[in-house]
């Protein structure tokens, strides 16, 4: 097995730069522009983190490929080969950034024959750093992580995010699986504008589920590895394994948590990462 530790380490200083960036633009006037909807916000900043992020890494690394979220609205085809390929997400909660809510991170995945390697998030707000690899844990500013082992779905915390589509028939079924699982009954339901830290707040056992449609796979990739490292269940919607570019998921502590959340769960249609980059499709 390669060791991908300088990975890791590269990756880790990358995401602290990219975060000082991010942290320095928060108090500096933004210019927003919309993508696919009035509601899918980008800024000069997203693009400035990726290009810093994916120019730094290639220079390390000039075999390797990339999918960052810009880079793919702009065109560059979003593929996974087996060749070692980075996934980033430059920010991640870019309507939080907007608007100054603390709730941003830098989420850089690698992935090696299609396998998730190794993942670092970083919360541009508070400091705290995630990071994990594939078969060494999963740890929070150094502290090792663990996933929550309630089984009992009617003591979760769940999580979710809302996505790009506010169509009616979109918004019925959004709130439709919402109102199915507080009325499991669950302890509640949460969403906080970042899916990668969403996704974090299972890794540290603080929230038991996560389920979304519509995310990409900038979204997922980091944060699989660290869920999974862990302790914890990444899947798609149908229980079955995670298509990183299927833009579905479900996390959980627990597997029984997880197959609770999947049997609640109608399904929203978005088109695949890989042959669709347009969020409405
Ligand atoms: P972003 O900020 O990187 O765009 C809340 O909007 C969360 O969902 C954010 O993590 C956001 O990522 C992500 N997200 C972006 N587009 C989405 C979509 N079409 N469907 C679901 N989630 C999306
Ligand atoms: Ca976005
Ligand atoms: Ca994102
Ligand atoms: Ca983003």
């Amino acid at each position: 097995m390669e060791d991908w530790s300088h990975c890791l380490d590269v990756a880790v200083q990358i995401a602290l730069r990219a975060g000082q960036v991010v942290q320095s633009a928060v108090k500096q006037e933004k210019q927003v522009s919309s993508k696919s909807t009035p509601t899918d916000l980008v800024t000069e900043t997203d693009h400035q983190v990726e290009e810093l992020i994916i120019s730094t890494l290639r220079e390390k690394y000039p075999t390797h490929r990339f999918i960052g979220e810009e880079s793919s609205a702009a065109g560059v085809k979003c593929e996974l080969t087996d060749d070692p390929t980075w996934i980033i997400d430059p920010i991640d909660g870019t309507c939080n950034f907007v608007h100054s809510f603390p709730m941003v991170a830098v989420s850089i995945g690698f992935a090696v024959r299609k396998e998730l390697e190794l993942g670092v998030i970083y919360h541009c707000f508070d400091g705290t750093l995630y990071t994990a690899r594939k078969g060494h844990g999963a740890f929070c500013n150094g502290v090792r992580l663990q996933v929550s082992k309630e089984k009992d779905v009617s003591k979760a915390l769940i999580l979710t995010e809302i996505g790009a589509k506010r169509d009616p028939a979109t918004l019925d079924i959004f709130l439709g699986n919402m109102k199915k699982l507080l009325s499991a009954p669950t302890h509640g339901v949460r969403i906080i504008g970042s899916s990668t830290l969403a996704l974090c707040h299972i890794a540290s056992g603080a929230a038991e589920a996560y389920y979304q449609y519509g995310l990409h796979c900038w979204d997922i990739a980091a944060a699989a590895v660290i869920i999974r490292e862990a302790g914890g269940h990444v899947m798609d919607t149908t229980g079955g394994p995670l298509d990183l570019m299927s833009r579905r998921v479900v996390a959980a502590g627990t597997r029984e948590i997880a197959d609770c959340v999947v049997k609640q769960l109608q399904p929203i249609n978005y088109g695949r990462d890989d042959t669709d980059p347009d969020d409405l499709a």
